[in-house]
């Protein structure tokens, strides 16, 4: 008997959370005699969410799982890839496609959609707050917001986007990383007194948990910060100002003042953490009024999701796509020094860069042959990694 509403491993490989007509497509094709046709299909983003000019794509480990047994070749950008919706000539750019017995594969559409569109929403919504963020300590704290069964993934694309690290034990386990936090409001108030909670977390807590108190519980942002900073002196790691809506006013002029008084009184090295409704927006006017580090939690793991459609392009070999799709296998070389891409049929050979003249480089790779995996799946630091040198390529967002 299963306590929660979640799909495990072998329900999702076997198709059970899939879109019913497709099932049914199967068997017609199957009492058809049609199920071995051969095709081509592609995955393409519908347009980004919001004002979003790149997309990082995310999901691929799990993609490579599900195809895993399935008699097809898939190829695909690497995980944290960099994608737009259209290159320079504005031709919708593929992320990934299938080749194989369109009947061997139709039922893992939905599942394959929803590991790519989701965690590709949540990993680019991260990377752009780090574009914004700059080197300030960013930490997911968002998987409260969502359905525990998909915390870790949520966490993963989080970190993946470039993220420092995530609050949940199993995200961090994923990752590889400890997990990060600092103190409820809810220790102050059941221990009814800050300083007091405040002491006892640095007494009972390991010593190489940074000491970061939360100091907005019942009284004003700087009268608390003080506080925190005359119980725990050299201690104390930063202060977190979490401070809610219904008190937020100018949060920027808050921070402002919480660094003044801080500084006057020889706290130099006491960090100001921010949480609470953070985003690209407030990152960047937060930052610049003196938050070093930030728990952003909803903006990110409820990020819009980016609206990928797996269509069939190619049948037995031949040009076939609907109506508002291009046919034909399609390659997408990219400039590896300015980020441009030029989307061209599969075979062509590598066009050099109209911008730069560099030699191009094909991102459609080589996952999955004959239901093998060909490819190393980097660890989630590997694909930071790979996501931080793309970023640094691209223009500013805001
Ligand atoms: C919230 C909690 C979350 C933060 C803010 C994320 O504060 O710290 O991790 O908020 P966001 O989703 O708007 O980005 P509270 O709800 O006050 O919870 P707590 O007292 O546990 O900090």
């Amino acid at each position: 008997m299963r306590l929660f509403f979640y799909a495990d491993d072998s329900e999702i490989k076997q198709g059970k959370t899939t879109d019913i007509y497709f099932v049914r497509t199967k068997r017609i094709l199957e009492e058809k005699g049609m199920d071995k046709v051969k095709v081509v299909a592609e995955v393409t983003p519908g347009g980004l969410p919001e004002n979003w000019q790149w997309g990082v794509l995310c999901g691929v480990e799990e993609a490579a799982r599900l195809f895993e047994g399935c008699p097809v070749n898939l190829y695909i950008m690497p995980e944290g890839s960099i994608f737009y919706p259209k290159d320079s000539r504005g031709i919708r750019e593929p992320v990934a496609f299938i080749e194989g017995p369109y009947g061997a594969f139709c039922i893992l559409e939905t599942p394959l959609l929803g590991f790519l569109c989701q965690s590709t929403g949540v990993a680019t919504k991260a990377a752009r707050i780090r574009k914004v963020a700059g080197d300030k300590m960013l930490v997911a704290f968002g998987i409260r917001r969502m359905h525990p069964a998909i915390s870790p993934m949520l966490d993963r694309a989080a970190y993946i986007g470039g993220f420092d690290g995530v609050s949940s034990l199993k995200g961090a386990e994923v990752i590889g990383k400890k997990p990060i936090g600092t103190m409820p409001h809810a220790l102050i108030i059941a221990m009814g007194d800050q300083v007091r909670a405040w002491k006892a977390f640095d007494e009972v807590i390991s010593s190489d948990v940074p000491r970061v108190c939360i100091a907005d519980t019942y009284s004003d942002e700087k009268n608390e910060a003080i506080m925190a900073a005359e119980a725990l002196r050299d201690r104390l790691a930063a202060v977190r100002l979490d401070t809610p809506r219904s008190r937020r006013g100018d949060f920027a002029e808050i921070i402002r003042e919480v660094r003044w008084e801080l500084d006057v009184r020889g706290y130099r090295h006491v960090k100001i953490f921010v949480s609470g409704g953070i985003d690209e927006e407030s990152v960047k006017v937060l930052g610049e009024a003196g938050a070093e580090a930030f728990g952003v939690g909803t903006s990110v793991s409820n990020a819009p999701t980016v609206d990928f459609a797996l269509d069939i392009i190619e049948v037995e070999g031949k040009p076939s796509a609907k109506r508002g799709k291009l046919s034909c296998k399609k390659q997408v070389w990219r400039c590896p020094s300015c980020m441009a891409d030029i989307i061209l049929p599969f075979n062509k050979k590598p066009p050099k860069c109209e911008r730069c003249g560099s030699e191009m480089e094909g991102m459609l790779k080589p996952l999955i042959k004959n239901g093998k995996i060909v490819a190393p799946l980097p660890k989630p630091s590997e694909i930071r990694q790979y996501v931080l040198n793309q970023l640094e390529k691209l223009p500013d967002i805001l």
